[in-house]
Order: C-alpha cells, then structure tokens, then sequence
C-alpha cells in the first residue's frame, strides 16, 4: 500500500465503501467526516452526479483517444477552459496522470526549453527543503522529504535546495501569512553565486507546502524568488498540485498571492479527484521557443498513453461548471474566517504546540513524544476516525483540508471531534 504502514493497516483496516458530500462511509456502516477531502483533491465534495454522467457518456461516445499525433475536441476544450482560470500570460497546457507526472514534465520543458533557446547549459534545479513534489525521480530530487530521498540511490544531479521558511520560535500561532521569514528567498542569491545563473534552469517551489505539515509562505517571501528568478533568467515552477482550484479560496495560489510564475503544476482538484489526471500551464513564449524544429518533426520528445485521457477531461470539464455554477472558490474564501477562527480555537488544547491556517487548510502541530516522532499525531489520526472524522498527519502535523463545500456545523463537529480527542490522548 501506498505510503502506508502495511502491517498496522492489515491487522485493523480502515475501509472505505463509499462517499456522498462531506462524508465518507466505512465497512462498518459509519459515517465518517471527510476532513481532508480525500487527499486533498475532492474540492466540490463527493459523489457529484454531472460528474458521473459526463464520465459515463464519454465512456459511450470516445472512451479512448491516442494523444500522440492524435487530438480529440475535450482536451483543446478543457486547456482553454483551464488558462482562462489563471492570471498571467499562461496559453498552453501539458496533460498528465498526476501530480508527479506534471512535476516531472514541468522539470523537463524548463531545461528543455533553455536548451531550444541555445543556452543548454542551463540544467540545474533547485527545490527546497520540506518541499513534496510527488514520487517520480524529478520530484524526489528537488523535493525535500528525507525518507523519501533517503532510499532510492543518487537521485538526479544537479539540484540543490533553498532552506524550509518553518519557523516556530518566530511564527507560532500566526493567521494567514507569517511576518518573519522573507529574507529566507535570498539563498537563491547564494545559490546563484554558487553555480552561475547560466547553470541554472528552474527553481520548483509549492507556494503552501502541503505534504509537509502546511508552510505558509512568509509575507514577501514568493516575492522575492519571483524577483531573483527574473534577475537571472531562472524559471520559477509553482507546483499547485494541493494550492490549486479553490483551496486558498481563490483560483490558484497564482492569484492569491498575486505573483505569477513561469508554469504551474496541478492535479487533484482538476477533476475533483474522480479521474486521475495532472497538467502543467506554460507562460506564453515556452511553447512558441520549441516551434523551430523543421515541421512534421516532433517538438517535445514527452508524453503519456493517457496524455488528456477523455474521461478525465470530461471529468474535469463537468468539475470546472460546478467550480464555476456553485462559485466555490468565493464560498471557500466566506467560509475562511470562521474556519480559521475554529481552528485557532485548538490554541491552549493540550498537545497543541502551532496552529496555522490559509484558505481552507490548516496545520495543527502537536508537541513530539519523547523518542517517538510521528506517534502522536498517528494516535490521533487513529482515535479520529474512531470518532467518525478522517484527518491526515504528517510527523506530528495534522494537515486539514475539508472540502469547499464544508458548512459551519461540520467545522463545528471537526474541530469538537479533535479537541475531545487530543484532551484525552498521553
Ligand atoms: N506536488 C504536490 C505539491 C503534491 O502535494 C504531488 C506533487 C504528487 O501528486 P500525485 O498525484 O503524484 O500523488 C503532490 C501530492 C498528504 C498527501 O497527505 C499529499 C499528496 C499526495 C498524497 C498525500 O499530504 N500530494
């Protein structure tokens, strides 16, 4: 099983049998409040019917299109659809299968695209510490996740990393951005002295990091990488793939923050979890670089059988009209502020070391068992879902991420449910 302990989970499975809105139902006939919207991704909540059915005729009308030298209508449709959502000069979409698919596609245009412009030696990467950007070999590499590097060999070379902005004795219990931490994008500079600026392609940052307990970005901070990268002709990736479709109650964190990035990389939300399916946007002028290869001569030697499946367009298609009708991404913006009041609410509740929070995501981050890292907050996840409520736990993090449609009650609920339990845990 996927990032799972195997043996705990088979000596007492937590199974899942179906899902409706906020709620998820398990083997043994209870409901369960979904308090991560699934892994981050079901942003309209589950089991949506327009969805169902624009799956299902797409099934019946094109199951199955071959994307290489091949087109169908849906895919143009949906990249349309898609760069009018976010601000900035974006025009062109590259379709994957996920997160790490659209990570390591966006790694390789950028030191693709330094190289149709002549100047291939522009080939290092740089991550950041704390940084998750999924599980291919690329994302492993500039990502900063210890147990996820640790095993798997040499990795890519290349890559260096940007410190992590997480910083408790500065920022504890801070609401929305944190003050203290902007002067951390300046070891770009030190990184670009390090190597040169003609060595270096992109650098690769989530705006929030997720995965790794929720960061926010210090005020300024994204700023300022958008301005070191522009002094020195580094591409900067946004990876979206959590930040994107509504979560900060906007669009994208593009908009949120307003600083714009040279690609972005989503997944999840695309589809609303339904249809696996990732894709990274390009800002104007990425896409034209590669048109100099001689016509009927491929541009980009990248790609996936399921590239812009059908029915994860349609899928997507049908999420975008509910993102759109139901105007999600402002109710997630509304419900913000008693969301974030709710979870502050945990301040002062035993174990409760930081709480902090941005759109509708929170971390929650517990004082570590002496000699235990993890287990803490792994007993907590366990006695949640006891209690009728599923969290996610990184470390001894709890990451929160409700779907946008969540009301009040339910946060209500969420935030009781983990109060009792935390009161009552050693
Ligand atoms: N980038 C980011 C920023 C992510 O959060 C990926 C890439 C990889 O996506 P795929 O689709 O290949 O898994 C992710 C995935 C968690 C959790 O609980 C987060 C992710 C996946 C599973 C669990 O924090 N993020």
């Amino acid at each position: 099983m996927p990032f799972t302990a195997n043996r705990q989970f088979k000596a007492n499975p937590r199974m899942l049998v179906s899902a409706k809105d906020m709620h998820f139902t398990s083997d043994d006939n209870r409901s369960i409040l979904d308090g991560t919207a699934g892994l981050w991704c079901v942003n309209a909540g589950h089991g949506r019917e327009t969805i169902a059915e624009a799956v299902k005729q797409q099934v019946l009308n094109l199951d199955y299109a071959p994307p290489f030298q091949m087109g169908h209508p849906a895919a143009f449709e949906l990249a349309e659809r898609l760069v009018k959502m976010i601000p900035g000069n974006f025009d062109r979409v590259f379709f994957t299968n996920s997160g790490s698919e659209s990570v390591d596609t966006a790694l390789k245009i950028a030191i693709a695209y330094h190289r149709v412009r002549g100047e291939g030696t522009r080939q290092r990467l740089i991550g950041r510490e704390r940084g998750y950007h999924g599980v291919g070999f690329g994302g492993i590499s500039v990502g900063g996740i210890g147990p996820n590097r640790k095993f798997f060999g040499s990795l890519l070379t290349g890559v260096d990393h940007l410190p992590h902005t997480h910083n408790l004795e500065h920022n504890a219990f801070s609401r929305k951005q944190p003050e203290w931490g902007a002067h951390l994008a300046d070891e770009l500079e030190r990184i670009v002295a390090l190597h040169d600026a003609s060595n270096i392609a992109a650098v690769i940052v989530e705006p929030v990091a997720g995965s790794t307990g929720v960061l926010i970005p210090p005020k300024g901070y994204l700023e300022r990488l958008r301005a070191i990268c522009d002094k020195y002709g580094i591409l900067l990736i946004f990876d979206e793939v959590i930040t994107g479709f509504g979560r900060l109650g906007s669009s994208f964190a593009t908009e949120y923050f307003g600083v714009i990035p040279d690609m972005v990389t989503v997944a999840k939300g695309i589809t609303n979890g339904t249809v696996p399916m990732g894709a990274v946007f390009v800002k104007e002028g990425i896409y034209d670089a590669f048109m100099n290869a001689p016509e009927n001569s491929i541009e980009l030697f990248h790609g996936y059988t399921y590239s812009g499946h059908p029915l994860a367009c349609a899928a997507a298609l049908a999420t975008l009209d509910i993102y759109e009708e139901e105007k999600l991404f402002d109710r997630a913006d509304k419900i913000s502020d008693y969301w974030e009041n709710a979870v502050h609410s945990l301040k002062g509740v035993r174990h409760v070391i930081d709480v902090r929070n941005l759109g509708l995501v929170a971390g929650i981050e517990l004082e570590s068992m002496a000699g235990k890292p993890g287990k803490r907050a792994f007993d907590c996840f366990l006695k949640c879902y006891e209690n009728g409520l599923l969290i996610r736990t990184t470390g001894d993090i709890i990451a929160l991420s409700p779907s946008l449609i969540i009301e009040k009650e339910h946060i209500d609920r969420l935030v009781e449910i983990l109060t009792a339990v935390l009161q009552g845990m050693e």
